[in-house]
């Protein structure tokens, strides 16, 4: 069973008394690069870990699994980094045991950051029953072409509104989008194609099935995100598998944090 945490940007997994919390795009020192501009923000990652230990306090799980983007500098790490991320990771560590990492576009050299009981994962993804798991900013590993479900963060999706008076208000919501897996398969085979992967591959060709497709929201507070009402002209959707056209965007559900469902993503573009 899959059900997002109310309030929260994350999902619960459970099976067989299993409880997996899945989060994404942490983001930990996205302040250090104000810094180069000048602006002097005090560290926020210490709110960023009272968040998550009130979500593991509210929802008791075995494991925390988090979907890449765990530092914001992308190539290296910053000084602050090797303060803060240890930190971190040692005080969630005295909260929950398995702590697993799959990797963002952000973490390189994120492994010396990180106490070593700590596993990670490659961006490509892991499978969790029938749920695929991966970052979204490259083509998630061939066997997570046969999960029903897949997650995905790295899109930061918000929604924007634009009152009378011209007040802007952005907020973080959820896309879910269906897909048709035998699409999938095929823009995978024309993406990277080799004929051993094509031999596995082909029986999902042969079986069209509806699945769909999770866009987190992102687990940071402060930083901002992609409106997806706004999307401006020609510029393109982020990740290859909304670049593929396979899912079709326009008809993908938004829903707030607190579960509101607001409508499809046709139908919210135009009011921000
Ligand atoms: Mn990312």
């Amino acid at each position: 069973m899959l059900t997002p945490v109310e309030n929260f940007p994350a999902l619960l997994h459970e099976k067989e008394q299993q409880k997996s919390l899945i989060i994404a795009d942490l983001h930990l020192g996205w302040e250090t690069n104000l810094i180069r501009k000048g602006v002097h923000i005090p560290s926020q990652t210490s709110k960023t870990l009272h968040k998550l230990i009130q979500l593991i306090d509210k929802t008791t799980p075995d494991s925390v699994i988090i979907l890449g983007d765990i530092k914001h500098t992308v190539a290296k790490a910053e000084l602050s980094e090797w303060q803060d991320i240890p930190k971190f990771f040692e005080t969630l560590k005295g909260k929950i045991a398995d702590i697993q990492i799959i990797r963002g576009n952000h973490d390189g050299n994120i492994a010396p950051l990180l106490p070593p009981t700590i596993q990670i994962h490659p961006s490509t993804g892991i499978t969790l029953n029938t749920i695929g798991l991966f970052h979204g900013h490259t083509w998630p590993a061939q066997k997570l072409l046969k999960c029903r479900t897949l997650i995905m963060g790295h899109v930061h999706p918000t929604i924007t509104f634009r009152d009378a008076s011209g007040f802007y208000i952005a907020t973080p919501v959820w896309i879910k989008a269906e897909y048709d897996n035998a699409k999938l398969a095929a823009a995978f085979i024309k993406s990277k194609y080799t004929k051993k992967s094509t031999q596995k591959i082909k029986r999902f060709l042969k079986k069209p099935k509806n699945n769909q497709l999770i866009i987190m929201p992102c687990f940071n507070d402060f930083l901002g995100g992609r409106p997806i009402n706004r999307k401006a002209k020609g510029r393109k959707y982020v990740g290859p598998i909304l670049r593929s056209e396979v899912i079709d965007i326009d008809e993908a559900e938004v829903y707030l944090l607190e579960g509101t469902f607001l409508g499809t993503i046709k139908q919210l573009k135009g009011i921000g």
